[in-house]
């Protein structure tokens, strides 16, 4: 048996069908719900192959290993589920999943060239196949950046190499394997773990996506602990369309944040901040703009590269490395973590990002410390 309930040959002859294009995929979408805000931020694509290959895509893609076609089935199923980012809402991500076999084949390669933009796509590397080559996927890693995309690491915490890959690829999304949210509300060592996840993940600019909330509870403790964004069957099951929330769960995630009162949202003490798409634009508005001291340079997905600010001296300072900082950080986190930059630019503003990575303005050392004086 190669896969589910097929024989080898029939399912040999129902992947060459798909391989060739006569058999359609199909996609299902589960949402990923931005646990302040009570909205959806990004959906999941998971892919569903016939029914007679068998239920669990993961036992199709061994089959088709075993096959030697594992590479030539990725290909098509992220080509396709690239392709499916035109019906997303907008402000929505596409999150995809690759094997990171596949991430450093020619196949992806093929892919990318076929591609002109990853704006959107967020790529989740799974965690089953180990990596012996991490330079090679900080360099995918890189190329998807500068298409656009955002890396994922996938099942954070279920095997050893997921917490590697972290410290190594150091993604834009980190997604906590449903083990530690199973339950999470009454095992402390849970709870423990995901807070001490959150904390280096703020401090990797990243995001958290808590996998596998199944319940209430569950959810009310993943939103006090201030874990940025969840994704379970209790918060939307996988659909063949890419659902909004249902009323009661976005009215069970609001109700939580406001009494809760752990809403972290650097928003509240940021300043607007005008953005241009190079340095010299930036310049030329300082000059003929006297009210503005401050504006952002931004790549073509609208993400921070550096600040261009009005000084007396220089009149015009640039900022060597710009510390940028997630929306759901918490403030003090924030301020430590900027007065340990060497003293030059110890007291620099800081650019603030939303989980697409655009800029969204820009936070002033001395506002974020009188916020904290008067908390
Ligand atoms: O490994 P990955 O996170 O890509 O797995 C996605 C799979 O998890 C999908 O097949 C999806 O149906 C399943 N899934 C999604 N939400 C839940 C959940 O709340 N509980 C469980 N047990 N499985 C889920
Ligand atoms: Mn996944």
């Amino acid at each position: 048996m190669a896969c589910g309930s097929a024989s080898s040959e029939q399912f040999a002859v129902l992947l060459h069908r798909i391989l060739e294009g006569h058999l359609p995929l199909m996609f299902h979408f589960q949402p990923i719900a931005d646990m302040q805000r009570g909205t959806v931020a990004g959906y999941e694509a998971l892919v569903r192959f016939p029914k007679e290959m068998g239920p669990a895509p993961d036992f199709c893609f061994e089959g088709a290993d075993r096959l030697g076609k594992r590479m030539a089935l990725e290909a098509l199923v992220t080509t396709q589920a690239i392709a499916a980012r035109r019906f997303l809402p907008e402000d929505c991500f596409l999150s995809i999943n690759l094997g990171p076999r596949f991430l450093l084949s020619p196949e992806w390669k093929n892919v990318l060239s076929s591609v002109t933009d990853l704006g959107g796509l967020v790529i989740e590397i799974t965690e089953e196949e180990s990596i012996s080559d991490y330079d090679a996927v900080r360099e995918a890693r890189e190329q998807v950046r500068a298409l656009g995309g955002l890396l994922a690491v996938d099942d954070a915490g279920s095997g050893y190499a997921s917490l590697k890959h972290i410290v190594e690829i150091k993604p834009s999304f980190i997604k906590l394997d449903r083990m530690f949210v199973r339950n999470c509300h009454s095992d402390r060592a849970k709870s423990a773990l995901i807070e001490m996840i959150g904390r280096a993940a703020d401090r990797l600019d990243a995001w958290i996506i808590a996998e596998g909330v199944e319940t209430q509870a569950e959810l009310d403790e993943l939103i006090r602990l201030g874990v940025p964004l969840g994704q379970g069957y209790f918060l939307g099951r996988p659909d063949p369309l890419m659902r909004e929330l249902m009323p009661d769960k976005e009215e069970a995630i609001r109700s939580r944040v406001k009494t809760g009162g752990s809403r972290k949202d650097l928003r509240k003490h940021s300043d607007m901040c005008p953005a241009r798409s190079t340095r010299d634009a930036a310049e030329s508005l300082l000059s003929i703009e006297a009210g503005i001291d401050a504006v952002m340079v931004v790549d073509q997905w609208g993400r921070p590269i550096e600040l261009v600010e009005r000084r007396h001296d220089p009149m015009v300072h640039c900022q060597p490395e710009l510390m940028k900082v997630q929306i759901a950080t918490g403030a003090k986190e924030v301020l430590q973590r900027a007065l340990a930059r060497p003293l030059p630019c110890r007291f620099d503003p800081l650019a603030l990002i939303n989980n697409k990575g655009e800029f969204e303005g820009i936070l002033r050392i001395d506002r974020l410390m009188r916020a904290l004086l008067d908390s």
